[in-house]
Protein backbone atom coordinates (compact mmCIF):
# COMPACT_ATOMS: atom_id res chain seq x y z
CA UNK A 1 0.00 0.00 0.00
CA UNK A 2 1.38 3.54 -1.07
CA UNK A 3 1.16 5.69 1.89
CA UNK A 4 0.35 9.13 1.03
CA UNK A 5 0.43 10.97 4.17
CA UNK A 6 0.15 14.55 2.64
CA UNK A 7 -2.62 14.03 0.40
CA UNK A 8 -5.55 14.53 2.75
CA UNK A 9 -6.08 17.63 5.10
CA UNK A 10 -8.27 15.72 7.85
CA UNK A 11 -9.50 18.88 9.37
CA UNK A 12 -10.90 21.17 6.18
CA UNK A 13 -14.30 18.60 6.26
CA UNK A 14 -16.68 18.11 8.93
CA UNK A 15 -17.88 14.87 7.50
CA UNK A 16 -16.67 11.26 8.79
CA UNK A 17 -13.61 9.76 6.89
CA UNK A 18 -13.75 6.36 6.70
CA UNK A 19 -10.66 4.71 5.35
CA UNK A 20 -11.39 1.26 3.39
CA UNK A 21 -8.49 -1.16 4.23
CA UNK A 22 -7.18 -2.85 1.05
CA UNK A 23 -4.08 -3.77 -0.67
CA UNK A 24 -2.10 -2.05 -3.06
CA UNK A 25 -4.41 1.12 -3.37
CA UNK A 26 -6.47 3.44 -0.99
CA UNK A 27 -9.85 4.27 -0.82
CA UNK A 28 -11.76 6.55 1.30
CA UNK A 29 -15.50 7.46 2.22
CA UNK A 30 -16.84 10.69 3.40
CA UNK A 31 -20.34 9.30 3.99
CA UNK A 32 -22.72 13.30 4.37
CA UNK A 33 -20.26 15.16 2.51
CA UNK A 34 -22.59 17.01 1.06
CA UNK A 35 -25.61 17.20 3.57
CA UNK A 36 -29.28 16.25 2.62
CA UNK A 37 -30.38 19.79 1.67
CA UNK A 38 -27.67 20.39 -0.54
CA UNK A 39 -27.44 17.01 -1.84
CA UNK A 40 -31.15 17.33 -2.91
CA UNK A 41 -30.75 20.34 -4.24
CA UNK A 42 -27.15 19.73 -6.58
CA UNK A 43 -29.77 15.98 -7.74
CA UNK A 44 -32.58 18.17 -9.36
CA UNK A 45 -30.26 21.09 -10.76
CA UNK A 46 -28.00 18.05 -12.40
CA UNK A 47 -31.24 16.10 -13.60
CA UNK A 48 -32.25 19.05 -15.02
CA UNK A 49 -29.49 20.89 -16.50
CA UNK A 50 -26.11 18.69 -17.44
CA UNK A 51 -26.30 17.82 -20.99
CA UNK A 52 -26.93 14.08 -20.63
CA UNK A 53 -26.36 11.88 -24.50
CA UNK A 54 -26.69 8.05 -24.94
CA UNK A 55 -23.39 6.94 -26.19
CA UNK A 56 -22.62 3.35 -27.81
CA UNK A 57 -19.98 1.42 -27.80
CA UNK A 58 -18.71 -0.99 -30.55
CA UNK A 59 -18.60 -4.76 -29.67
CA UNK A 60 -17.87 -7.38 -32.00
CA UNK A 61 -18.96 -5.00 -34.82
CA UNK A 62 -22.14 -4.04 -33.43
CA UNK A 63 -23.23 -0.50 -31.99
CA UNK A 64 -24.17 -1.00 -28.05
CA UNK A 65 -25.73 1.61 -26.09
CA UNK A 66 -24.18 1.90 -22.75
CA UNK A 67 -26.87 1.33 -19.68
CA UNK A 68 -26.74 4.86 -18.56
CA UNK A 69 -26.45 8.78 -19.78
CA UNK A 70 -23.12 10.20 -19.37
CA UNK A 71 -21.60 13.63 -20.28
CA UNK A 72 -18.43 15.11 -19.90
CA UNK A 73 -17.60 18.85 -18.51
CA UNK A 74 -13.88 19.72 -18.47
CA UNK A 75 -10.99 22.02 -19.63
CA UNK A 76 -9.85 19.15 -22.76
CA UNK A 77 -11.82 16.46 -24.06
CA UNK A 78 -11.55 12.87 -22.79
CA UNK A 79 -11.24 9.57 -24.54
CA UNK A 80 -12.62 6.14 -22.82
CA UNK A 81 -13.75 2.72 -23.62
CA UNK A 82 -13.04 4.13 -27.70
CA UNK A 83 -15.46 7.30 -26.85
CA UNK A 84 -13.87 10.67 -27.31
CA UNK A 85 -16.26 13.32 -25.07
CA UNK A 86 -15.18 16.87 -26.29
CA UNK A 87 -14.85 19.35 -23.61
CA UNK A 88 -17.39 21.58 -22.74
CA UNK A 89 -17.88 24.86 -20.44
CA UNK A 90 -18.24 23.82 -16.73
CA UNK A 91 -21.79 24.30 -15.77
CA UNK A 92 -21.17 26.63 -12.26
CA UNK A 93 -22.42 24.20 -9.76
CA UNK A 94 -19.68 21.24 -11.36
CA UNK A 95 -17.15 23.92 -10.16
CA UNK A 96 -18.38 24.48 -6.67
CA UNK A 97 -18.25 20.72 -6.48
CA UNK A 98 -14.75 20.19 -7.40
CA UNK A 99 -13.39 22.80 -5.37
CA UNK A 100 -14.97 21.33 -2.45
CA UNK A 101 -13.62 18.06 -2.99
CA UNK A 102 -10.16 19.44 -4.18
CA UNK A 103 -10.28 21.16 -0.22
CA UNK A 104 -9.74 17.55 1.47
CA UNK A 105 -7.61 16.16 -1.06
CA UNK A 106 -4.22 18.39 -2.28
CA UNK A 107 -5.35 17.70 -5.80
CA UNK A 108 -6.53 19.87 -8.86
CA UNK A 109 -9.14 18.30 -11.25
CA UNK A 110 -9.53 19.21 -14.87
CA UNK A 111 -12.52 17.28 -15.70
CA UNK A 112 -15.54 15.20 -14.57
CA UNK A 113 -17.25 12.09 -16.13
CA UNK A 114 -20.79 12.20 -15.19
CA UNK A 115 -22.95 8.37 -15.27
CA UNK A 116 -26.66 8.97 -15.02
CA UNK A 117 -28.36 5.58 -13.58
CA UNK A 118 -31.91 5.82 -14.28
CA UNK A 119 -33.09 2.86 -12.41
CA UNK A 120 -31.18 -0.99 -11.35
CA UNK A 121 -30.87 -1.99 -15.19
CA UNK A 122 -28.25 0.92 -15.76
CA UNK A 123 -25.07 -0.22 -14.45
CA UNK A 124 -20.83 0.35 -14.98
CA UNK A 125 -19.15 -3.01 -15.85
CA UNK A 126 -16.21 -3.79 -14.48
CA UNK A 127 -12.82 -1.94 -15.44
CA UNK A 128 -10.49 0.45 -13.74
CA UNK A 129 -9.78 3.98 -14.79
CA UNK A 130 -6.61 3.70 -16.18
CA UNK A 131 -6.38 5.39 -19.52
CA UNK A 132 -2.84 6.79 -20.44
CA UNK A 133 -3.85 10.50 -19.73
CA UNK A 134 -4.94 10.05 -16.18
CA UNK A 135 -1.46 9.29 -16.08
CA UNK A 136 -0.13 6.90 -13.01
CA UNK A 137 -1.55 6.60 -9.48
CA UNK A 138 -4.90 9.08 -9.93
CA UNK A 139 -6.45 10.58 -7.65
CA UNK A 140 -10.54 10.22 -8.42
CA UNK A 141 -13.28 11.67 -6.23
CA UNK A 142 -16.21 10.41 -7.18
CA UNK A 143 -19.27 12.05 -5.49
CA UNK A 144 -22.69 10.04 -5.57
CA UNK A 145 -26.05 11.76 -5.92
CA UNK A 146 -30.04 10.05 -5.59
CA UNK A 147 -30.32 5.80 -5.00
CA UNK A 148 -27.93 4.20 -2.86
CA UNK A 149 -26.16 1.89 -5.01
CA UNK A 150 -23.59 -0.69 -3.93
CA UNK A 151 -20.20 0.00 -5.77
CA UNK A 152 -18.01 -2.99 -5.67
CA UNK A 153 -13.79 -3.36 -6.32
CA UNK A 154 -11.97 -6.47 -6.89
CA UNK A 155 -8.18 -7.26 -7.37
CA UNK A 156 -7.03 -8.10 -10.69
CA UNK A 157 -4.66 -10.92 -9.46
CA UNK A 158 -6.67 -13.75 -9.74
CA UNK A 159 -4.63 -15.51 -6.68
CA UNK A 160 -5.94 -11.90 -4.49
CA UNK A 161 -8.51 -13.41 -1.61
CA UNK A 162 -10.54 -9.98 -2.91
CA UNK A 163 -10.88 -11.74 -6.89
CA UNK A 164 -13.70 -13.81 -5.97
CA UNK A 165 -14.70 -11.65 -2.88
CA UNK A 166 -15.68 -8.34 -3.32
CA UNK A 167 -15.38 -5.49 -1.50
CA UNK A 168 -18.75 -3.75 -1.92
CA UNK A 169 -19.02 -0.12 -0.32
CA UNK A 170 -23.28 1.17 -0.73
CA UNK A 171 -22.82 4.83 -1.93
CA UNK A 172 -25.05 7.28 -0.32
CA UNK A 173 -26.71 10.35 -1.33
CA UNK A 174 -24.45 12.85 -0.40
CA UNK A 175 -21.30 10.83 -0.05
CA UNK A 176 -17.70 11.52 -1.42
CA UNK A 177 -15.29 8.23 -2.40
CA UNK A 178 -11.25 8.36 -3.44
CA UNK A 179 -9.49 5.90 -4.96
CA UNK A 180 -5.81 6.58 -5.11
CA UNK A 181 -2.84 5.24 -4.72
CA UNK A 182 -2.11 1.94 -6.92
CA UNK A 183 -5.99 1.72 -6.99
CA UNK A 184 -6.61 1.86 -10.52
CA UNK A 185 -3.06 -0.32 -11.06
CA UNK A 186 -4.70 -3.10 -9.06
CA UNK A 187 -8.37 -3.48 -8.86
CA UNK A 188 -11.52 -2.98 -10.92
CA UNK A 189 -15.07 -1.74 -10.06
CA UNK A 190 -18.60 -1.56 -10.54
CA UNK A 191 -21.70 -0.70 -10.30
CA UNK A 192 -23.95 -4.53 -10.90
CA UNK A 193 -27.28 -3.99 -12.13
CA UNK A 194 -29.55 -4.65 -9.54
CA UNK A 195 -33.51 -6.37 -9.13
CA UNK A 196 -34.03 -4.08 -6.12
CA UNK A 197 -36.22 -0.91 -6.77
CA UNK A 198 -33.74 1.92 -6.65
CA UNK A 199 -33.93 5.64 -7.41
CA UNK A 200 -32.31 7.39 -9.88
CA UNK A 201 -28.78 7.77 -9.28
CA UNK A 202 -26.42 10.44 -10.69
CA UNK A 203 -22.39 9.75 -9.77
CA UNK A 204 -19.36 12.43 -11.09
CA UNK A 205 -15.87 11.22 -10.71
CA UNK A 206 -13.22 14.20 -11.12
CA UNK A 207 -10.68 13.47 -12.62
CA UNK A 208 -6.85 15.26 -13.62
CA UNK A 209 -6.60 14.61 -17.44
CA UNK A 210 -2.73 15.55 -18.30
O1 LIG B 1 -21.06 5.27 -10.57
C1 LIG B 1 -20.06 5.03 -9.92
O2 LIG B 1 -20.04 5.05 -8.70
C2 LIG B 1 -18.78 4.64 -10.64
C3 LIG B 1 -18.59 5.29 -11.98
C4 LIG B 1 -17.29 4.91 -12.60
O3 LIG B 1 -16.62 4.01 -12.17
C5 LIG B 1 -16.76 5.66 -13.74
O4 LIG B 1 -17.42 6.55 -14.27
O5 LIG B 1 -15.62 5.38 -14.16
MN1 LIG C 1 -14.54 4.06 -12.94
Amino acid sequence: MINQPDLFDNTSSSSNQQIISIDDGRVILYEHFFDINESDRILEILTAEIDWSQEYIKMYGKSIPLPRLTAWYGDISYTYSGITMNSKAWHLLLLDIKTKIESVCDRSFNGVLLNYYRDGNDSVSWHADDEPKLAENPVIGSVSFGGTRKFSLKHKNPDHPNHKQFINIDLTHGSLLLMTGECQSFWLHQIAKTKKKVDPRINLTFRLIH
